[in-house]
């Protein structure tokens, strides 16, 4: 059997056209549109702020990455059990959470998604599903498959996802996830976030293969590969993923096939550090933009302007920046909260 693949989709030159849009109701695509757009703007936000010194801990970008999140979440509600990372920005944002509770964290304020005891890759907004990131790479991929199998357990069907990048599809833990999620049929979604590097090296140098969709198929486990920059594609790919856990069929893996356009941190774009990572490569990538190609699409279709778009961008920029403000005049948690919070956060939420 030739081994898996992905063709096409790893040629930054191809599908910078508007995306295939019939299918779906306008008011839902102007929605994502609206959410790619509001994390989009709050991760440049977060960029320039931590290039003016305003944050004191990293922060993993994922500017250009925002359809996966979306289109993920647009198949989940808020009693599902998602995990992430340490580019987990956008999963939460996606799922709902508040932007001044999001940059509150960021910048370890008492009022932030975790209390200010996480930072950028501690997230945790369990209400709306968000179970929770860490920076360990691959750390959250087991817990996603049990919190899958705690539902099937419950008698509910919810589902667990796991976000996880190409580079931790690479942990041997996520080979122990994949085939306990199959072995026991935990309904879990498996989304892999393939930017092609892991810090700053190419898979082209890590892996025989760019596709690490060929895991679930050693895995007897479903699996659709898109392009990760297509908020429909990812949208209908995940659906139809997350209707077979939830009918009690075992889990299903996502791989959509992205890049991000800053570097693995911060703000830069690392264009000098990344080995190839050439800057037209980047702008290739920066023309396959998620939101620049669903604008386009509803724009050929009569369902949104340039001059909407520039009303939007300007409503975003206002909420951001409120947010923002709010949240650098909120107070630091207590020194006591240290003992109170960081081993029973959810105690501390009550
Ligand atoms: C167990 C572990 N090994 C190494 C690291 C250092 N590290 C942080 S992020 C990262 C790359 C992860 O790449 P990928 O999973 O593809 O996610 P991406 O950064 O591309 O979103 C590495 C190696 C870590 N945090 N944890
Ligand atoms: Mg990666």
């Amino acid at each position: 059997m030739p081994v898996l693949d992905l063709g096409d989709l790893v040629d930054p030159t191809k599908y910078h056209e508007p995306i295939e849009i019939s299918s779906e109701d306008p008011e839902f695509l102007r929605q994502q549109l609206r959410k790619m757009l509001c994390i989009r703007l709050a991760e440049q936000q977060l960029a320039q702020a931590r290039k003016e010194g305003l944050i004191g801990g990293p922060v993993h970008l994922g500017v250009g990455q925002e359809a996966i999140a979306v289109g993920v979440s647009a198949c989940l509600r808020s009693s599902d059990r998602v995990f992430g990372a340490h580019r987990s920005h956008s999963h939460v944002l996606a799922l709902g959470s508040e932007l001044h509770a999001l940059f509150a964290e960021v910048l370890g304020k008492d009022t932030g998604l975790s209390r200010g005891m996480g930072g950028s890759m501690h997230l945790w907004d369990a209400p709306r599903g968000f179970y929770g990131s860490v920076p360990i790479v691959a750390g959250t991929v087991p817990l996603a498959v049990g919190a899958g199998l705690a539902a099937k357990l419950q008698g509910v069907d919810d589902v667990g996802v796991s976000y996880l990048g190409d580079g931790a599809v690479e942990e041997g833990v996520v080979q122990e996830s994949l085939n306990l999620a199959r072995v026991l049929g935990a309904p879990v979604l498996f989304v892999v976030e393939n930017n092609f590097f892991s810090s700053h090296m190419h898979i082209g140098l890590r892996q025989p293969s760019n596709a690490t969709a060929r895991f679930a198929q050693a895995h007897d486990i479903p699996f659709a590969i898109v392009d990760g920059n297509d908020v429909v594609a990812v949208y209908k790919a995940a659906r139809q993923l997350v209707e077979h856990a939830r009918a009690g069929k075992g889990p299903g893996f996502l791989e959509a096939v992205t890049y991000r356009w800053l570097g693995h941190v911060d703000w830069r774009e690392d264009i000098d550090v990344g080995v190839n990572r050439s800057i037209e490569e980047l702008q290739n990538w920066r023309a396959r933009d998620p939101v620049g190609r669903l604008a386009a699409a509803l724009e050929q279709a009569g369902e949104w302007s340039p001059a909407r778009h520039t009303k939007v961008v300007e409503e975003l920029g206002d909420e951001i920046k409120l947010a923002w403000d709010r949240a650098m005049t909120d107070p630091w948690p207590k020194p006591e909260a240290l003992l109170d919070r960081v081993y029973a956060c959810d105690r501390g939420r009550q």
